[in-house]
Order: structure tokens, then C-alpha cells, then sequence
């Protein structure tokens, strides 16, 4: 199973250390494509089309796209939309800050299965579901 996990990078790092606990959770199902998004060394030096055209590469490579989209971000939400254009099952994680909510091209996108959690023991349980 190749898993592609999806985070802010851009966007915001505030979430980061979050990634990086789903990640080492999402090993045991499968590989991570995208292991680097829960790394606190970024490497930002990197040309704009290369990443675009490796992070093209490994979706389609993919089995299965699991973002987690608290922190809006363009980049996840491009990726998720092409992952539901390639029909890749799509998952998302969220939580609920400051009661804001996920942008309803998420919530309400019938091919995006969407779980609200709290900590990274709910994210656990989730995962279980998913893979189970
Ligand atoms: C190296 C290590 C970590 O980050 C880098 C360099 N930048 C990127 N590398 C790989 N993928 C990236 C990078 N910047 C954005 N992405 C892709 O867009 C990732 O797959 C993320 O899921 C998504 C984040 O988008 P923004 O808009 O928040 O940057």
C-alpha cells in the first residue's frame, strides 16, 4: 500500500509535529510517499517545478491520499482535488479551531471521506477504520 500523506507546508508549519505522528501511525499500513512533510528541516531550496512534478509523480503512484486539512493550505487542496480526479480514495483529518470550519469543496465532496478528531489517539482509531 503507497500512502500519500498530504500537509501544510506553505501554508504554515504550526501543525508539523502532528504530521509527523500520523505519519509514524501510516507506517504501519503502508509506505509514506511523502515522509518529508512531517520533518521539521525543510528544505526550501528546492525548484518550484520539481516539486511539482515529483509530488505529480508519487500521487499517481499512490494507492490512497490521506490529508490532514485543519490548517488550509493551496497545496493540500490541490492535491486532494487531483487525487479525486485520478479516483484515488481520498481521506481527510481535521480538527475544529476556534469553531472555524473546513471549506465545504471538502465536507461536501462525496468522494472525500472526511473524520473529525481531537488527539492523535482518535487519529489511531481512525486509521484502524480505514485500513481495517
Ligand atoms: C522539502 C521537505 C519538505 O518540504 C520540502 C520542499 N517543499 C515541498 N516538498 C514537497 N512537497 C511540497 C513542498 N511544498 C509543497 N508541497 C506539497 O504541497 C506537499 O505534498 C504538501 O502536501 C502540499 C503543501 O502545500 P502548501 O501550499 O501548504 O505549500
Amino acid at each position: 500500500m503507497k500512502i500519500y500523506f498530504s500537509g501544510s507546508i506553505r501554508a504554515g508549519r504550526q501543525d508539523a509535529h502532528l504530521y509527523q505522528e500520523i505519519i509514524g501511525l501510516l507506517k504501519q499500513y503502508g509506505t509514506v510517499l511523502t515522509e518529508h512533510i512531517g520533518k521539521s528541516d525543510i528544505n526550501m531550496d528546492l525548484p518550484d517545478d520539481f516539486i511539482y512534478e515529483q509530488d505529480m509523480n508519487w500521487l499517481r503512484e499512490s494507492d490512497i491520499l490521506i490529508g490532514e486539512v485543519t490548517n488550509p493550505s493551496l497545496g493540500v487542496g490541490y492535491e486532494i482535488g487531483h487525487a479525486v480526479a485520478m479516483a484515488k480514495r481520498v481521506i481527510c483529518l481535521y480538527r475544529t479551531i476556534d469553531g472555524k470550519k473546513i471549506s465545504a469543496m471538502i465536507l461536501g465532496c462525496p468522494d472525500v471521506e472526511c473524520f473529525e478528531y481531537n488527539d492523535i489517539s482518535d487519529v489511531k482509531a481512525i486509521l484502524k477504520r480505514v485500513f481495517g
